[in-house]
């Protein structure tokens, strides 16, 4: 189904930063970015002359559009700086969690290859010089703190505004193949294995700039007296996180409030302190709005809207925050990485509850029998298919998952069931794919298997996802233990915590079986082990 919207033209003629920084021009002195915490600010002005400044910087450094600079950074008014600098250059700019383990730092940096490395504090900086000094196949140039101290370790943002701004400081950029040049790196396991690097190029990201904006906000392209203040508390290495609360919201002239991470009390006080009016969440974080007491000391009346996506909300809980916070536009979007991430958004003041509304402009989404791949009419679960110019080029160093997943005629599989009503609005009823979604982050299980059967007790695992009211899903691991070994569960569960992030515990539980489900070529039978839980829910 095309979208019902007419098309909007996207740039071709300059990359993302360049796009960005000439929007910018626009806002003038409005602030574009506030730190909750400290309270520090850049105003539109300042975000695009320290981007320029920056750019600058680096690009004396040496830095060319050859390089893939990895940004291991926590949620900072530097972030965007950083990012649209490096962008700027035609840079290629991969993220990873700032709290990611020694292993999973290693298996990232030997598929993406930096040469340069950003973080915003010099424990990660000595976690990946750790990383470097056992691992001699990695060539990072340098690593970059971003904070106030003495070039070249430092990146002082804050220092760069201070000096004077030479307007030559706008030639650096270098051309850039809008289309074909990647400008984001970002990583998701797709719809099966280990997580890859999915390609998203000058043209994605924009693209998906262009559609959410005439869909989500206001007045898209119109430049609007009006400014809404951005709750910005979900990681910025994320796409969701990366694109539409950064991109979208610079795009139009917002004001984004930034926390380094979620906690309750820093997100209610900012919001009450910044009036913030647009609240950005993931499910787990709208129950802790009704049900957390502490709710009720804020004042959060600023509140107009809250956007929610990244996993299933469910129509419950909408209804009992329209209830107790007196909150009605509620919306919800669909999207994925692949996707740069949005697909489904709700057309303006047109919210059918439950539904992740309609295709974006230039975007077409249909629903297939997995088996026939048959396209199914209204009201019909299926897989869903999407095309449209947000599509990313591919995973990166994987042909053959890349072709696995996007077909000859461009449609990429989702892993995604949903179905459309009489009126094209879409819902989402489940996944196909293997990926456990924990409080919408991704957990591979393939790489929480890959950890446990180095565990010297394992001789066999797989892991699933059970389902959980507030997080969504728990990963959950069945183990085979080996011959004349009895591991026990919490033995197996430190093992896990200690090599991977802390979302990817194994809070659904360790069960031992004698035999782990498999087809004959060896692949871990998901579905037998759900019905096992089916069988057993309370085990
Ligand atoms: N309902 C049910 C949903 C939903 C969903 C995503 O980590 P990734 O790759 O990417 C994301 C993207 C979040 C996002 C996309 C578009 C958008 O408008 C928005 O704004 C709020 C956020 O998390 O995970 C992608 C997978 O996450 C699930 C689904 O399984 C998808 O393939 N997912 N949104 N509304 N499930």
């Amino acid at each position: 189904m095309k979208s019902p919207l007419p098309d909007v033209t996207i740039p071709t003629e300059h990359g993302l930063a360049h796009v960005l920084l000439d929007r910018m021009q626009k806002f003038g002195s409005r602030t574009a970015l506030i730190d909750a915490l400290t309270h520090r600010k850049l105003t539109y002005v300042e975000l695009r002359q320290v981007v320029l400044q920056l750019a600058g910087f680096l690009c004396g450094h040496g830095l060319t559009n050859n390089h893939l600079v990895l940004m291991a950074c926590q949620n900072t008014i530097d972030f965007p700086v950083v990012f649209l600098a490096l962008s700027y250059l035609g840079i290629t700019v991969s993220t990873v969690n700032p709290r990611a383990k020694p292993g999973e730092l290693w298996r990232l940096m030997l598929d993406c290859e930096p040469d340069y490395v950003v973080v915003t504090d010099t424990d990660v900086k000595n976690r990946i010089k750790n990383v470097m000094k056992e691992h001699k196949n990695l060539h990072i140039k340098e690593i970059f703190i971003v904070g106030s101290g003495s070039y070249p370790e430092y990146l002082d943002i804050e220092g760069l505004l201070k000096e004077e701004f030479h307007s030559s400081m706008c030639h650096h950029q270098h051309i850039i193949d809008v289309r074909h040049q990647v400008a984001a790196l970002l990583y998701s396991s797709g719809t099966t294995g280990l997580p890859k690097g999915v390609m998203l190029s000058h043209y994605n990201i924009l693209a998906n700039i262009f559609q959410i904006s005439h869909l989500v906000f206001r007045s898209p392209f119109a430049i609007s007296n009006q400014q809404d203040t951005i709750m910005a508390s979900l990681p910025f290495y994320h796409v969701y996180g990366l694109t539409i609360i950064q991109l979208c919201n610079l795009f139009s002239g917002n004001k984004l409030v930034v926390l380094p991470t979620f906690n309750l009390d820093t997100f209610l006080s900012a919001i009450e302190m910044y009036k913030v009016s647009f609240v950005y969440l993931v499910p787990p974080i709208a129950i802790q709005l009704i049900k957390d007491p502490r709710v009720s000391r804020y004042n959060l009346s600023s509140i107009t809207s809250l956007f929610s996506g990244a996993a299933p909300i469910s129509i419950e809980l909408i209804k009992q925050i329209k209830k107790h916070l007196h909150i009605y536009d509620i919306r919800q979007g669909y999207g994925m990485t692949e996707t740069s991430p949005g697909v489904l958004h709700p057309p303006l003041g047109h919210v059918k509850l439950g539904s992740v509304g309609i295709p974006l402009p230039n975007t077409e989404v249909k629903v297939v029998d997995p088996d026939t791949k048959m396209s199914l009419g209204s009201n019909q679960n299926g897989e869903i298919w999407i095309r449209g110019p947000q599509v990313m080029i591919g995973y990166h160093n994987s042909p053959d998952v890349s072709q696995q997943s996007i077909d000859s005629d461009g449609w990429l599989r989702s892993g995604d069931i949903g179905y459309y009503d009489e009126e094209g609005f879409f819902y989402i009823a489940g996944r196909l794919k293997e990926i456990i979604k924990y409080k919408g982050y991704q957990v591979s299980p393939n790489e929480i298997e890959a950890v446990l059967l180095t565990h010297p007790a394992v001789a066999d695992a797989a892991v699933i996802g059970i389902d959980d009211e507030v997080a969504g899903q728990l990963p959950r691991a069945y183990v085979v233990p080996k011959s004349n070994h009895t591991p026990s569960a919490s033995d197996i569960m430190q093992y896990v915590a200690r090599e991977l992030m802390e979302y990817k515990k194994l809070r659904g539980g360790v069960e031992f079986i004698n035999q782990i489900p498999r087809s004959p070529s060896g692949k871990v039978l998901r579905q037998v082990l759900h019905q096992l839980v089916k069988l057993n829910p309370t085990s």
